[in-house]
């Protein structure tokens, strides 16, 4: 069985939702991202991956796969029925890609990192300048389609989902892209998303109290 360790309402809950997606049965362990424990044992996370940083994903043969745009498209492409991500060979696949490296630099590490995760750090002011022409290139891509590739919902739509839910509490009001908050509300109906994110958001609680 599929493993991934996890920090609530971190970028590996982009993971969750493509495993639920795509009706994938894993076992979920908490990984405290700044005391670098493992919740259940209390373990060292870096022992299980050196980068202390989640996503991990532990596969079936026991090796451990990170970075989201890898997890992403491996969970996708356990289930290819799901239609999680084109087929290799698809030149939508590439599009894929672009999507996931567009998220994972420009809207994660540059702006929800600092901003969200750091938001003691004073340098804020670049971040915070960009972001605005970072998000208009989605917003536009969005008018005029349902889904970020093709005409239906994949790991790329997981990921953004998880960027734009986070939007808010990094101090930024994603009313001023229509397109964008259609999109979240279209993305947070489905089933899958929605109780990705409740489960989560329920373990974020917790852990804060
Ligand atoms: N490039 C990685 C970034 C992973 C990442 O930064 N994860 C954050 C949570 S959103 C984390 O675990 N940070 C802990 C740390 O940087 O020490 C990816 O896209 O998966």
């Amino acid at each position: 069985m599929l493993q991934l360790y996890f920090f609530p309402m971190a970028c590996s809950l982009s993971s969750r939702i493509a495993l639920m997606e795509a009706g994938i049965e894993a076992q979920y362990h908490l990984a405290h991202i700044w005391t670098k424990k493992i919740v259940d044992d209390g373990s060292d996370f870096r022992g299980v991956s050196p980068k202390g940083a989640v996503p991990v994903l532990v596969l079936a043969n026991g090796e451990r796969l990170t970075e989201s745009a890898a997890v992403l498209q491996y969970i996708a492409d356990v289930k290819p029925k799901a239609g999680l991500a084109p087929s290799f060979g698809d030149p939508d696949r590439y599009r894929l890609q672009e999507w996931l490296s567009y998220i994972g630099a420009e809207i994660h590490k540059a702006f929800l990192f600092p901003t969200f995760w750091y938001k003691d750090d004073g340098s804020l002011a670049k971040p915070r300048a960009r972001i605005t022409q970072t998000l208009a290139v989605p917003a536009a891509h969005l008018a005029e389609r349902e889904f970020l590739v093709g005409d239906r919902f994949t790991v790329a739509d997981a990921h953004l989902t998880w960027a734009l839910l986070l939007l808010r509490p990094a101090g930024l009001d994603i009313a001023q892209w229509p397109s964008l908050s259609a999109y979240l509300e279209r993305m947070q109906a489905r089933p899958a998303v929605r109780e990705a994110v409740a489960t989560e958001m329920a373990l974020r609680k917790n852990l804060a109290a």
